[in-house]
């Protein structure tokens, strides 16, 4: 079985001390990129996952193919640009402690050259499922055209909403979400998103609009610190919070959805996937980096064994 995403991968920056970026002075690199993130979960959980992608003819491009072929990604169908890789430097702990905030250099990147030409057709018309995010949906309109060429020809298909106010406007943002979230398997977003899209914050009230409007099956409902919700066959399962102490909490999202389709997908309970994917996604936040600290199943199991005591 087969997962498919698309998006860009891009190098991340990350800064080794807490604090203003202009006083900090040592980064440590890290390959990263929401939908790389996604598959790099899935693959965890036991399935295969390909990225459709562009990255530059340049260091920074090499680094992500070679870090996503060693976790296992399909990075087969990955393209190479001549324009260079996007890059990101993360700000930690400051304004808000326990907090990150990014900031993007990929106007132009190779990862926004993503187009619908780059759809490989066998390849997303075989898939289990095909995934992407309003990171994608806002780089480019080529990159947009890309996901909404892919979700033609997908069997199924999941979103994570990642609005980035950095990327667009809400305006924009809630144009192009609501133009892919009709009869998604899968949605992942969380309250700030729900209210650019369907103008609801409260998780059940956002469900409803999400249901109505667009048929969604499996609403996946994100709230931190506060655990999750996930919303499917008329119940609402409630996912848990583990308390850790969080170095970076750039990656949660991308690593408890990525693991969640992957259990969900082989079978595995709603509760149960829920609980493992929060897992992995706790972990996460408790290092820089957003795929290195993604637990195989014997790890989060561990892991949620030492939350039960
Ligand atoms: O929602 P998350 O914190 O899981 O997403 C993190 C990723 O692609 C990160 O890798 C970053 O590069 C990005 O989202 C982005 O473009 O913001
Ligand atoms: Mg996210």
């Amino acid at each position: 079985m087969r997962v498919v995403a698309l998006g860009e991968p891009l190098v991340q920056l990350n800064a080794t001390s807490p604090g203003p970026l202009r006083y900090v002075h040592m980064f440590e690199t890290h390959v990263a990129g929401s939908e790389l993130n996604f598959c790099v979960s899935v693959v965890t959980t036991g399935l295969q996952c390909s990225l459709l992608a562009r990255v530059g003819e340049d260091e920074f491009g090499k680094a992500v193919i070679e870090y996503g072929r060693a976790r296992g990604v399909d990075v087969s169908a990955v393209k190479v640009d001549p324009s260079p890789t996007g890059v990101y430097f993360i700000q930690r702990h400051f304004p808000v402690p326990d907090r990150s905030e990014v900031f993007y250099y990929r106007k132009d990147s190779a990862g926004s050259k993503l187009s619908p030409e780059d759809v490989d057709e066998s390849l997303v018309k075989g898939a289990r499922l095909v995934h992407s995010t309003g990171i994608t949906l806002a780089i480019s309109d080529s990159a947009r055209q890309a996901v909404e060429r892919a979700f033609q020809l997908a069997p199924r298909r999941s979103v994570d909403t990642n609005i980035r106010p950095k990327l667009w406007s809400p305006e924009r943002a809630r144009e192009a979400l609501r133009r892919v979230l009709h009869g998604l398997e899968f949605l992942f977003v969380d309250p700030v998103d729900a209210r650019i899209i369907v103008g609801e914050e409260d998780p059940d009230a956002a469900v409803r609009r999400f249901r109505e409007e667009f048929s969604v099956e499996t609403v996946v409902f994100k709230m931190g610190e506060r655990g999750s919700r996930v919303y499917v066959d008329g119940k609402a399962v409630a996912g848990p919070s583990f308390k850790v102490r969080v170095e970076d909490p750039i990656g949660a999202g991308d690593a408890l959805a990525g693991y969640f389709v992957g259990l969900v997908l082989q079978g595995r309970s709603v509760e149960e996937a829920i609980r493992y994917a929060s897992a992995a996604a706790t972990l996460v936040v408790t290092v820089r980096g957003d795929t290195e600290a993604v637990p195989d199943l014997k790890e989060a199991s561990r892991f949620l064994n030492s939350q039960e005591l």
